[in-house]
C-alpha cells in the first residue's frame, strides 16, 4: 500500500476563530483528514509577534483545541498540538533564518500589513514570522499545506528556503505545495467586502466568530453591506458584497453559484441575506454544542495536548537531527 502523504497547517491563537478561518482552512483540514497523515498546530509562538495578554493566550490555546475537535478533527487520527510544546520549531527556525534573505522577507504582504497596523511594535519576530512558519512545515516533511489565499506567499517562500537548503546539503526537506480551496479562499468582512475577515480585527458586525450567538449572526448578515442593483449574481468585481455572501452560502449548503442564482432569481438582497444567515447558524449550531461539551472536560483537552506534543516531537526531532548532521556534521 502506498504511504499516506503528509499535511501540516496551523492557526495562531490571536483571537476568536472566525468563519473565514473555518471556511478557508479548517473545513478543508477535516475533509483531508482521512486520506492524509495530518499535523494541525496551534501556533502560539506566531501569536506573540504582536502584543498579547499572556492569560488570554493560554485560555485561547485551550479553546482553539476544543474548536478544532468540535469542527470534526479527531485527535486520534490527526496529530493536534501546540507549537511551543515542540521546541524543534524554534531551533529549526533559527537555522532557516540563516538561509532566508532580508529582501525576501521585506516583500511579504502580511509583514507590510501588520507593520502598518502595529506601527509602534515592528519587532524582528514580525519580520521573521514566515521563517518560523517554514520551520513548522518543513519539520514534518510536509507534502501539502491547506491554507487560505493570504498564506500562499508564505508557502511559496517556504519552498524557496527548502530548495535553497537542499541545493547546498542534499535532500533534507520535502518541498511542500500550498492547497487553497476553490471556493472560500478569502472570505471578506461583512461590513467591508474589500477587506479580509480577520480574527484580530473583530469590529462590530463585520466579522462572524464560530462561537457567536445565532441572533448576533442573523443580525450581522441582515446588516451586511451589499452592492448596487438587486440581482443575486456571482461577480466579485462588480458585486464584491453579494459574491462574498454567495461564497459563504455555497460552502454552508454545498450549492453551486448557478444553483444559488436560480434559487434567488426574482428575489431581493433581503431574502438572500436572511438565507445566508440561517445557513450559517445551521452550520455552526452542532459545532457550538460539541464545543461546550468539550470545554467541560479540561483534563481530556490537556491529555490531547500532551499526546500531540509527544507524537509531533518524535517526527520533528528526526528532521532536526538530519539538519544538524548535514549542516554542521554533528550528531
Ligand atoms: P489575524 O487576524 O490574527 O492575523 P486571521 O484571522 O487572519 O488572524 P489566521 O490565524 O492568520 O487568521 O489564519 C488561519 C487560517 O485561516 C489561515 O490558513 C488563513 O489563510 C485562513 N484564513 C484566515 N482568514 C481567512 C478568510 N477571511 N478567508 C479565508 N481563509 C482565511
Ligand atoms: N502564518 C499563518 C499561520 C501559520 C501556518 C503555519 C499556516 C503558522 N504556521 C504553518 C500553515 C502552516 C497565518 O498567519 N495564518
Amino acid at each position: 500500500m502506498e504511504e499516506k502523504k503528509t499535511i501540516f497547517s496551523g492557526i495562531k491563537p490571536s483571537g476568536d476563530l472566525t468563519l473565514g478561518s473555518y471556511i478557508g482552512a479548517i473545513k478543508k483540514w477535516v475533509e483531508l483528514a482521512d486520506s492524509y497523515n495530518c499535523y494541525y498546530a496551534i501556533v502560539d509562538m506566531h501569536a506573540i509577534t504582536v502584543r498579547h495578554d499572556p492569560a488570554a493566550l493560554r485560555r485561547r490555546t485551550l479553546e482553539q483545541l476544543a474548536l478544532y475537535i468540535a469542527c470534526g478533527l479527531d485527535p486520534k487520527k490527526n496529530v493536534i498540538f501546540v507549537q511551543s510544546h515542540v521546541p524543534a520549531h524554534a531551533e529549526l527556525a533559527w537555522v532557516l533564518n540563516c538561509y532566508t534573505m532580508f529582501g525576501e522577507l521585506s516583500r511579504m504582504t502580511q509583514f507590510k500589513d501588520k507593520s502598518q497596523k502595529h506601527a509602534d511594535n515592528i519587532n524582528a519576530g514580525l519580520f521573521t514570522y514566515p521563517v518560523l512558519m517554514a520551520a513548522d512545515i518543513l519539520l514534518y516533511q510536509t507534502d501539502l499545506v491547506p491554507v487560505g489565499d493570504d498564506q500562499k506567499q508564505h508557502v511559496e517562500l517556504t519552498r524557496d528556503i527548502a530548495e535553497r537548503f537542499n541545493g547546498i546539503y542534499g535532500d533534507v526537506f520535502k518541498i511542500p505545495e500550498p492547497y487553497i480551496p476553490k471556493v472560500g479562499a478569502r472570505i471578506m468582512n461583512l461590513q467591508n467586502p474589500l477587506s479580509k475577515m480577520s480574527k484580530s480585527e473583530q469590529d462590530a458586525g463585520g466579522c462572524i466568530c464560530l462561537l457567536d450567538k445565532p441572533e448576533d449572526i442573523l443580525r450581522a448578515f441582515k446588516r451586511a453591506v451589499t452592492d448596487s442593483g438587486s440581482e443575486v449574481r456571482y461577480d466579485p468585481q462588480e458585486k464584491p458584497g453579494i459574491s462574498n455572501l454567495m461564497q459563504i452560502y455555497a460552502v454552508c449548503t454545498g450549492k453551486s453559484f448557478e444553483e444559488i442564482e436560480r434559487e434567488f432569481a426574482g428575489k431581493g438582497y433581503g431574502d438572500f441575506k436572511m438565507a445566508v444567515g440561517e445557513a450559517t447558524v445551521a452550520l455552526l449550531r452542532p459545532l457550538q454544542e460539541e464545543y461546550n461539551r468539550l470545554m467541560a472536560d479540561k483534563a481530556y483537552l490537556e491529555d490531547v495536548f500532551a499526546e500531540g506534543a509527544q507524537r509531533a516531537s518524535a517526527v520533528a526531532e528526526k528532521t532536526l537531527a538530519k539538519v544538524r548532521s548535514e549542516e554542521r556534521r554533528v550528531g
